[in-house]
């Protein structure tokens, strides 16, 4: 018999998360983990077999896009794949959404509910996107204030019936600017029948969702983001036609090739204000920051879904005579891997925290501040970070994480959007910096940190909490340095934002390791703290703005060349 490998398998993805485990015992009332621990348990068992058999052998599969009936009505229907429609009625069942807005565990319930969609999202090949989109458009809804938007639709996002549930788009890009969203060129008309919107959307995810949240200036309207209006829309009408939206065609992407992604025309799209005909991008923010969340909590799912595989695979994969959970290099790669995602781990479940706190009406202005500054440092941090481990894990596997139908390079690929969608590294560094200032300077940040740590003993986490102090004036002083000069202020934004993202994490991960040897005998998370430390926590480095240019333009800098000669 030639030789087979036995593929890596999974088992209870709650049970064998211990990093899931240690922090909701910490972080929950013994009473609240008590009472969700059964769901989560089930869940975890759900995506450790029978969701993960499906999504093997559901693989190729991608949605299409059928624009015709074989009448010739213009349909633009999407035929979602068979996981997709599972997990569909499995997220309302489970309250994937719901669970946040029931609040049935006040300040704890997004702790709950982001338990849930971690366990949820690496088995349904990113169902979590249009569940982010729901749940981002169920906050702005209720931030706004309109009652009969409230009314028609929050109820549908935040329903566990999977006939009434509803999942919504977020439509903001345009072939303008992906990032630079104030130069949109849907158009608002005002009719005698209520607002039509026409323009092109140029990259909608999710596009078989009933509702969307979008973007449109009111004709007469000033350029920019202020004279962006936020509009609600129905996607069918009440035949199940589509309302005044053609769909162009579907994305060919990367990955994340489950979501149907499409390119629009709205031709008239019926569409209703939800608060005031300016202000669009202000009154979308409490959208992103909750879909910034969802993209922070899936990158730590995936990360973890990627360990779990590499991990079993390295007991049952042997090379030179031993298996590769035994070898010291193997051994070596793998935890590094590990600490990177309990740090990511920490600081996402931080974020979820302040956004609990902030929904039950129990955040200071600090813990706001906070959350203002921290829900895109820990968005781009994490990001960041799944495309590194993934990368490295599908390595972990040699040239069996290369082939497709493994479904190994999946997680590669899906891992790569979490820096791209819901704004790019850079752009949601300088949205830090906008944060930062805005929140009156770094000292909230420092404040916090001090507070995280002010429990720690052990002495190595003690030299590691005065690194963790360091880092932070350093980030501090170079903030304030490069004030004077918006050039440098810029050029290290990247640099500045993934130093504080590291460090807040490190900081996290630290109480989290007192924590664990205090109350669980465990020196697993010091390992991976003192692991995290040693591995470029502070990247703050000032870098020649001459060098970045000649460097990124390949050009060469005549009047300094000439001025170098001798
Ligand atoms: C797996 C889960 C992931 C979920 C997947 C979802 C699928 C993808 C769906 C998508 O739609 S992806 C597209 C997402 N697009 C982005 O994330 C846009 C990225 N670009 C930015 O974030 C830009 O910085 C921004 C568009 C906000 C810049 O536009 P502007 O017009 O220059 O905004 P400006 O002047 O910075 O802010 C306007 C107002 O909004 C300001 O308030 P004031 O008018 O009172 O001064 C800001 O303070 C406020 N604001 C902006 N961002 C905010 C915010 N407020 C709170 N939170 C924020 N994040």
């Amino acid at each position: 018999m030639p030789f087979t490998q036995a593929p890596p398998e999974l088992g209870n993805q709650y049970d064998d998360d211990r990093v899931l485990r240690s922090y909701l015992k910490r972080a929950l009332p013994a009473d609240v983990r008590t009472e969700i621990e059964p769901q989560l348990r089930a869940l975890g068992g759900l995506a450790g077999t029978e969701l993960y058999s499906e999504q093997l052998a559901d693989r190729v599969n991608e949605p299409r896009l059928v624009q015709w009936d074989a009448w010739g009505t213009r349909v633009d229907r999407i035929e979602v794949t068979p996981l997709w429609r599972k997990a569909e009625r499995l997220a309302a069942e489970e309250g994937v959404v719901a669970t946040a807005y029931e609040r049935r565990h006040g300040a704890c319930s997004r702790i709950h509910q982001f338990s849930l969609a971690y366990l949820f999202t690496p088995s349904t090949d990113l169902y979590s996107c249009p569940l982010a989109m729901t749940d981002g458009a169920a906050t702005a809804l209720v931030a706004s204030g309109n009652q009969a938007l409230i009314e028609r639709a929050v109820s549908r996002l935040t329903s566990r019936d999977p006939q009434m549930f509803w999942t919504s788009g977020q439509w903001m890009t345009e072939a303008t600017g992906g990032s630079d969203v104030g130069l949109s060129e849907t158009v608002a008309q005002h009719t005698s029948e209520g607002w039509r919107l026409h323009g092109r959307k140029w990259f909608t995810s999710a596009i078989a969702s009933q509702m969307a949240l979008t973007l449109a200036r009111p004709a007469g309207n000033p350029p920019g983001g202020k004279g962006l209006a936020l509009f609600y829309i129905e996607t069918r009408d009440a035949r199940g036609l589509p309302n005044g939206i053609l769909v162009n065609r579907l994305k060919d992407k990367l990955g994340t090739r489950k979501v149907p992604t499409a390119e629009l025309t709205l031709d008239g799209t019926p569409a209703e204000l939800v608060c005031g005909t300016s202000d669009g991008v202000k009154n979308i923010a409490p959208m992103l920051n909750v879909t910034r969340t969802w993209n922070s909590v899936s990158a730590v799912a995936l990360m973890r879904r990627g360990l779990a595989l590499a991990r079993d695979f390295a007991k049952r994969r042997v090379a030179f005579g031993a298996p590769l959970a035994d070898k010291a290099l193997h051994v070596d790669t793998l935890a590094g891997l590990q600490a990177e995602f309990e740090a990511a781990f920490h600081l996402t479940f931080f974020v979820v925290e302040l956004l609990g706190r902030g929904e039950d009406g129990r955040a200071s202005a600090q813990q706001s501040a906070l959350l203002r500054i921290m829900t895109p440092v820990a968005k781009l941090t994490t990001g960041r970070q799944a495309v590194g481990v993934l990368s490295e894990i599908v390595e972990a596997f040699g040239g069996a994480g290369y082939v497709e139908d493994t479904g190994l390079p999946t997680l590669l690929r899906d891992a790569q959007v979490l820096p791209i969608w819901e704004g790019t590294t850079n752009v949601l560094s300088l949205e830090t910096l906008r944060a930062i200032q805005g929140s009156g300077g770094l000292d909230v940040v420092g404040r916090e940190v001090c507070f995280i740590l002010q429990g720690v003993r052990r002495p190595d986490l003690v030299r590691i909490s005065a690194r963790i102090e360091q880092t932070l004036e350093a980030a501090g002083s170079a903030l304030v340095r490069n004030l004077q000069d918006e050039g440098a202020l810029e050029a290290g934004a990247r640099r500045f934002a993934l130093t504080l993202g590291r460090t807040v994490a490190l900081a996290l991960l630290a109480r989290q390791a007192q924590w664990s040897m205090d109350h669980e005998q465990d020196e697993r998370p010091l390992a991976a703290a003192r692991r995290f430390a040693a591995s470029g926590v502070n990247v703050l480095q000032d870098m020649s703005a001459k060098d970045a240019r000649m460097l990124a333009r390949d050009e060469p800098m005549l009047e300094e060349a000439k001025e170098n000669k001798p």
